[in-house]
């Protein structure tokens, strides 16, 4: 396969795949073709590591069903064309205002998937079209994902963006619930070979332990895994704080608020009490938290499986609790927060939630959005404000959403929809217009969202690899592009939109700063890099920071020129304590017992002994998958990573399964291979998400279809606090086909 011609070159670049940001050294032929990645030995932070799916950039990018030009549905028939720019970008400055006009503002809604925390785009360019768009309608992955860590972190520190992770490289102590790191890499744990910094934590003497409904690769690493009952970590986690309070194991060494409110919060949920909801003996409960007490140094990190689940928020906020009970909050080896190198957003007023609410459920915005677990509502209940025209950015929400057949039907009866995508998949094809992005390898990468949640502080800044043809917009220029014609607006001839909306931007920062007239000074090719290189220069390492940290590598201070100078990253040291400073909280203490939050604990224990469904639906992550969208790259596909449910022995014989099965829940009812699997509980039975590709027109993912798992999860359950979505703990009935 690899044909390396004298033209041939070699690059670095950060892989943008997941949130290990490693970095990769990529071998292109003379025709700028991908002949061979590997992982960057030179980078600090991630050291060659390298995944299936990093290694399969190549194929991905060469993917012949990846979109190269717009194409336009024609309604009557349901088919596609090819359209030129010009005739896409009319379409929309067409179509859009005329559904504005009539309808109002509030009719339109933007969905953002997860690429956007992957993308230059996604973090500079889509504010520019959320501000055009001006509709309380915005959804986005992050209500199927991590919106509850953000409210606890916004409740609890002032900001939801300060997010503490587990100091894993120090740590003598980790309890990780509802993670996979085996397979997933790690998530809000910015953590490249996750893998191999597991195995250095056993090495020098730590424990870990796991607490997971399934038996994972990553409690095959453990000292300890203990089975839990899908959707009651919160239960488990306040047995924990219930014994650390009653034993005298607390060791506070924050400024902290609602002490005593937390202590009587805990009083119900002793370790015997909880014990019939979680499955974990009260003898297990009471030794963690001795352990954890005891431990120099350690960390509580709970993820995806314990946020998308009914008592998400609570989950995590009792993560750091344990973590403040334990004197572990932000000293090293215990749970800390990074120092990104680039300014973030400067938030000045502590984070508030629910400042308005939808407008059919009337469930409360968190961060400026609205659950997704509400979109189909606000599509299909007619009224004024109802949704008829939807804009998606890098997102797929009819696999990824709760009850995303009911959202898939709901596309389908919309006046209007424009999708940014690389593909015609099961949400895109219900657009009229798709403008897809270029290539990868075409477009500038730095980690703003993901590098505020690394294990280490470090910077990576990679420019394209290959050239945009000048004709060709790239997605900040579709987005910029797309934000005009929404308002009917087309640029003039020549206009370049993103310049336009970086100046605006630029003027705006060095304005508030106190540097109107540096402006000359900044570097780089585009305004972008500008962009760029002024976050580095106003942010903790920077060279107009007055008050910057000092890094070996940039002693006159970061800016653009040092990352360009150094393609293979920037170590920016270990995680430094950043209390209280870190704080926006209005008492600028950590605040542990949030009103919201106790508020959501009279339901935790009416909840605690409700009868339990005799079955539980949950998920899991396969490392060749990426969510929905990685399934048409054949190396990836296949194998292990099949969409099968996952059953326990006795459970097939007890309900006497054979090779297929039927499986339903209160949304939807599917027919699933099953899988039978000593590794999971009884009881307890598992899909993976993203799959259900029939009828594709991508030719891999078509022949590996899979089914739905969102047919089943139900857009009427979630987390009551966060508005999140609830994927795991599902009631399901399963029947022999
Ligand atoms: N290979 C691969 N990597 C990925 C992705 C992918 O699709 N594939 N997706 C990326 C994305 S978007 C994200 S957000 C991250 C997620 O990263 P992780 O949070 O590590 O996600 P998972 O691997 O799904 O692990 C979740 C675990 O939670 C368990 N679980 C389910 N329900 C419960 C419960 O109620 N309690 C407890 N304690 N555990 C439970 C599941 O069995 C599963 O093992 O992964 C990212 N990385
Ligand atoms: N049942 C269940 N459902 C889940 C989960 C679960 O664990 N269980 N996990 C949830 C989680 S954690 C997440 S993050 C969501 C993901 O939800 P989504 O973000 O809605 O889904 P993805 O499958 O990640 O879709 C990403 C889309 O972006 C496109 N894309 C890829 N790269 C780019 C790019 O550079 N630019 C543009 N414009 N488009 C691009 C892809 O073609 C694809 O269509 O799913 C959630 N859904
Ligand atoms: S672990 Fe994540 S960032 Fe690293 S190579 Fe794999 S997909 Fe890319
Ligand atoms: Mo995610």
């Amino acid at each position: 396969m690899s044909r390396v011609t004298a033209e041939a070159r070699t690059t670095y670049r950060t892989c943008p795949l997941c949130e290990a940001v490693c970095g990769l050294e990529i071998t292109l032929d003379a025709e700028d073709r991908v002949t061979r990645v590997r992982g960057d030995r030179d980078d600090p932070f991630s050291r060659g590591f390298i995944c299936p799916k990093g290694a399969s950039l190549g194929a991905l990018d060469a993917d012949p069903d990846r979109l190269a030009e717009p194409i336009i549905r024609d309604r009557a028939t349901d088919t596609w064309r090819q359209a030129t720019w010009a005739e896409a970008f009319d379409l929309i400055a067409e179509r859009a205002p005329a559904v504005l006009d009539e309808y109002g503002r509030q009719a339109a809604a933007l969905y953002l998937g997860n690429p956007n925390a992957h993308t230059i785009a996604g973090a500079l360019y889509v504010p520019a079209l959320i501000r055009a768009l001006s509709t309380r309608n915005l959804y986005s992955a992050s209500t199927a994902d991590q919106m509850p860590k953000q409210v606890s972190s916004g409740l609890m520190f002032g900001d939801p963006l300060t997010v503490a992770v587990p100091d894993l490289d120090r740590t003598d102590y980790l309890l990780m619930l509802g993670a996979n790191p085996l397979e997933s890499n790690g998530s809000l744990c910015t953590a490249p070979d996750y893998p191999g910094r597991l195995k250095a934590l056993r090495k020098r003497g730590g424990r870990l332990v796991v607490v997971d409904p399934r038996r994972t690769r990553t409690a095959d690493l453990a000292d300890e895994h203990l089975f839990i009952r899908p959707g009651s970590d919160a239960y488990l986690l306040f047995g924990i704080v219930h014994t650390l309070f009653a034993e005298d194991l607390t060791d506070i060494r924050d400024e902290v608020a609602g002490l005593e409110q937390i202590r009587s919060a805990a009083i119900p949920f002793t370790p015997e009490a909880v014990q019939a909801r979680t499955g974990i003996p009260a003898e297990t409960v009471g030794r963690l938290a001795r352990e954890l007490a005891a431990a120099p140094t350690a960390a509580v990190y709970a993820r995806i499986g314990t946020c998308t689940a009914e008592f998400g928020t609570l989950t995590q906020w009792l993560v750091d609790v344990i973590n403040v009970l334990t004197g572990n909050l932000d000293r090293p080896g215990g749970a800390m927060f990074a120092t990104a190198a680039a300014l973030g957003i400067v938030r000045t007023r502590p984070f508030r939630l629910g400042r308005w609410a939808s407008r059919v459920r009337e469930l409360p915005e968190a961060m400026g959005e609205f659950p997704v677990a509400t979109l189909a509502d606000e599509i299909l209940t007619p009224g004024e404000g109802q949704v008829r025209m939807l804009v998606t950015v890098a997102g797929n929400p009819v696999l990824s959403a709760p009850a995303g057949a009911r959202l898939g039907e709901a596309l389908a009866g919309l006046d209007f929809m424009v999708s940014v995508d690389r593909y015609l998949n099961e949400t895109t094809r219900h657009a009229d217009v798709i403008l897809p992005p270029p290539r990868t390898l075409q477009a500038p990468h730095y980690d703003f969202a993901l590098l505020q949640f690394a294990v280490r502080n470090y910077a990576r800044y990679s420019p394209p690899v290959v050239a945009l043809p000048g004709d060709r917009p790239s997605e900040p220029e579709i987005l910029a592009r797309l934000a005009l014609s929404l308002a009917g607006q087309q640029p003039e001839a020549g206009t370049d939109c993103v310049a336009a909306v970086d100046e605006l931007i630029i003027a705006g920062t060095l304005h508030k700063a106190g540097l109107g007239a540096r402006r000359g000074e900044l570097i780089g090719a585009n305004s972008t890099e500008q962009r760029i290189d002024l976050m580095l220069r106003l942010g903790p390492y920077g060279e107009w920071n007055p008050d910057r940290r000092s890094v070996d590598i940039a002693p006159e201070g970061l800016n653009l020129q040092v990352l360009l100078d150094n393609p293979h990253g920037v170590d920016l040291g270990a995680l430094q304590p950043r209390l209280p400073g870190v704080l926006r909280t209005a008492s600028r203490k950590v605040e542990l017992a949030p009103q919201q939050l106790l508020d959501d604990t009279t339901r935790l224990l009416a909840e605690m002994s409700a009868a339990r469904p005799d079955v539980v639906l949950i998920g899991r992550r396969h490392l060749r998958s990426n969510n929905s969208w990685m399934h048409n790259v054949p190396a990836l596909v296949g194998g292990s990573n099949t969409c099968t449910l996952h059953i326990h022995p006795d459970d097939v014989a007890r309900l006497g399964l054979g090779e297929l099965a039927a499986i339903e829940s209160a949304s939807g009812k599917l027919t699933v291979p099953v899988e039978p699997n000593d590794r999971i509980m009884p009881g307890v039975v598992s899909l993976p998400h993203g799959w259900g590709h029939a009828g594709s027109t991508q030719t891999a993912a078509r022949e590996h279809a899979g089914v739905n798992a969102n047919a089943l999860t139900d857009d009427s359950r979630i987390d009551a606090v966060s508005g999140n979505a609830v994927f795991n703990g599902v009631p399901v009935t399963i029947t022999p086909v």
